[in-house]
């Protein structure tokens, strides 16, 4: 152990620990923006400054590792007033718009802004963009387009950037696809993209990662409440809501909900008293996704296809596919994702039960996810003009939403989804975390094809867990009764995608069926989930997945009863001409 002292207190802490991560551990505060526990440690902000006793300059704590009898001081005279200038500056070049911002209430800068008290000194400046006149001068003007909107994903208005490069080292580290970098030089430089190109020119795939850690309202989903809003409050239509899976994970974080309390009940009656009219569950179309995903890879299997199989539930990851790997379109399950499934179906079956036109009705799915905003308006995904979703909110705005109508779930009575969409099972709900899908799959598929020792329930154990790449060997069998052996993958997080097809592209490893999830750890790690400070939050939701599952009685994608009505009722087969026409899809050059 190395000893130190904080502030005068005399403490202990292992060799290698950053200054930072002392002082927080110990309970001393210390200002910073650039600096995001998930995230490579950058250094750029200069706000963690603090000064050391034989230093003559103050240190940056996030990148000063801890010496013996190293004496630190974090809040000095001349390190706060180093802080509030650095502070002052950004200030002045920031927009006065706190109020209509979608980060308001929710914003690292504005909460520093108020700790430092720094008052608006100067008339804020727009953001400027050096451009050369015909006589090639040097002149400045106000940036040509600071706003992108160009993706129905991804909001960026760059006059909010605090030039933190967050965004920059996630699309980076997490994803490895770089969109966004520093560009122009001086006090011009802005986080752009290659050729300053809007978000739809470039290899985005719209995961969000980027404003899951955007500290201020700089980058945000393309938000869709006010929208949301104008339905709940004119009734003139059907409102129908549906519920990815890692949405109840996450409110039960968001709302300090036990570890094993399934906040499903709570969140249900949430939306009801947000005024939706029918609330159903996309675990229900997960199952859905098992009987027709599985159904894919046995004839496969059977009659011969393109391998690996790749699932295709993931919107960024078939986004990767459409933009980078368009060679791979043949190996992608023609299968919607469960969000396009519960939405054919809702527009489809349901409209039918309820004698209704599916023009009346509009239906919110509320994701983890900003992607999914894009994958609802495929034109392939509306027929005659009426989308199969109208609109995507992610987790955050269903937050957004809760607060001004003034509903907490948590004070509410449990309540239960509608019917009948709104079984599902606990396979159905592992969606949301990686392996997930392949977890549902090997269920179901095992016993479908009557292998005769099945793995038992929870006990895929391979396929669980947050590393990028797993593996694992699944018993099936034939149509004609032979054993096969199947070589599953379970990818998430585009750096590892890539990392994974170059090895697949050099025949290293070779592989039948494989899970991709575009978010590190997936769903409940989307961009559209609630933004935190805490490093193991993802591993938090993740463990409340699995005790949904343990304490589920309901684990069988195919024992669902409302997926087996449906079937019965309307689709009759998986993979049937119904199912073809519905629930399965095409892919685009
Ligand atoms: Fe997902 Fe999916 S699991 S993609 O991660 O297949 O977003 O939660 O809803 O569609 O079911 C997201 C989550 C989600 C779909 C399902
Ligand atoms: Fe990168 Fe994803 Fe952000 Fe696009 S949405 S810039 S891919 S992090």
């Amino acid at each position: 152990m190395v000893n130190i002292s904080i502030n005068g207190r005399k403490i202990q802490v292992p060799p290698k620990t950053t200054v930072l991560d002392a002082a927080k551990a110990n309970g001393f505060y210390i200002p910073t923006l650039c600096y995001h526990p998930r995230l490579p440690i950058a250094g750029n902000c200069r706000l963690c400054l603090v000064d050391v006793k034989g230093s003559w300059k103050p240190l940056t704590a996030c990148t000063t590792e801890v010496w013996e009898g190293m004496e630190i001081e974090t809040d000095t005279p001349a390190v706060r007033e180093t802080v509030r200038s650095s502070l002052a500056m950004m200030r002045e070049e920031h927009p006065n718009d706190c109020m209509t911002c979608e980060s308001n209430g929710n914003c690292e800068f504005q909460d520093l802004i108020y700790r430092y008290q720094i008052d608006a000194q100067h008339p804020v400046r727009t953001l400027l963009k050096r451009k050369f006149d015909k006589t090639n001068h040097s002149i400045t003007e106000p940036c040509y387009s600071p706003f992108d909107n160009s993706t129905f994903s991804i909001a960026r208005d760059m006059n909010k950037c605090v030039k933190c490069g967050r965004c920059i080292r996630a699309c980076h580290h997490f994803q490895n696809i770089n969109i966004l970098g520093f560009i122009n030089r001086a006090g011009y430089e802005r986080v752009g993209t290659p050729m300053d190109r809007p978000m739809n020119f470039t290899k985005c795939v719209e995961c969000g990662q980027c404003s899951q850690v955007c500290p201020v309202g700089a980058i945000t989903e393309r938000n869709e409440c006010i929208e949301v809003l104008r339905q709940l409050d004119s009734k003139k239509k059907i409102l129908v809501v549906s519920t990815a899976p890692a949405i109840r994970t996450a409110l039960a974080e968001e709302f300090n909900a036990e570890p094993d309390f399934d906040f499903t009940g709570k969140m249900v009656a949430g939306l009801r008293k947000l005024g939706f009219d029918y609330v159903f569950d996309t675990n229900f179309s997960a199952d859905l996704t098992i009987m027709e995903e599985g159904t894919e890879l046995i004839n496969r299997l059977n009659e011969g296809g393109k391998f690996p199989m790749f699932t295709s539930c993931c919107p960024g990851w078939i986004n990767m596919v459409e933009k980078s790997y368009p060679e791979l379109r043949e190996n992608l399950s023609t299968c919607k994702s469960p969000q396009q499934m519960i939405g054919a179906v809702i527009k489809s079956y349901f409209a039918k039960k309820i004698n209704a036109k599916p023009e009346d009705i509009i239906h919110v799915s509320v994701m983890p996810c900003t992607a999914k905003k894009g994958e609802a308006k495929r034109p392939e995904f509306a027929k005659n003009g009426v989308p199969d979703i109208d609109h995507v909110i992610t987790t955050r705005e269903l937050m957004t939403l809760l607060k001004l109508k003034k509903v907490n779930p948590a004070e509410l009575q449990n309540e239960k989804y509608d019917s009948p969409l709104g079984t599902g099972s606990s396979a159905g709900n592992l969606f949301g975390v990686t392996g997930g899908v392949m977890e549902a799959a090997v269920r179901t598929a095992q016993i479908i094809t009557g292998v005769e020792n099945p793995i038992p329930l929870g006990e895929l154990k391979a396929v669980r867990g947050l590393e990028g790449i797993k593996a694992a060997n699944v018993p099936l069998k034939t149509k004609d009764g032979k054993d096969v052996n199947v070589r599953a993958a379970v990818v998430s997080g585009g750096a590892n995608i890539q990392k994974f097809l170059e090895k697949i592209k050099n025949k290293e490893v070779e592989f039948d069926f494989v899970e991709m999830m575009m978010c590190p750890g997936g769903c409940i790690n989307g961009g559209g989930q609630p933004k935190s400070a805490d490093p193991s939050i993802v591993i938090k939701k993740m463990e409340r997945m699995y005790t949904m599952d343990k304490q589920a009685t309901l684990r069988l994608s195919h024992e669902n009863q409302d997926v087996q009505q449906l079937y019965k009722e309307f689709l009759k087969e998986p993979n049937g001409h119904l199912s073809h026409e519905l629930l399965h899809t095409h892919y685009n050059d």
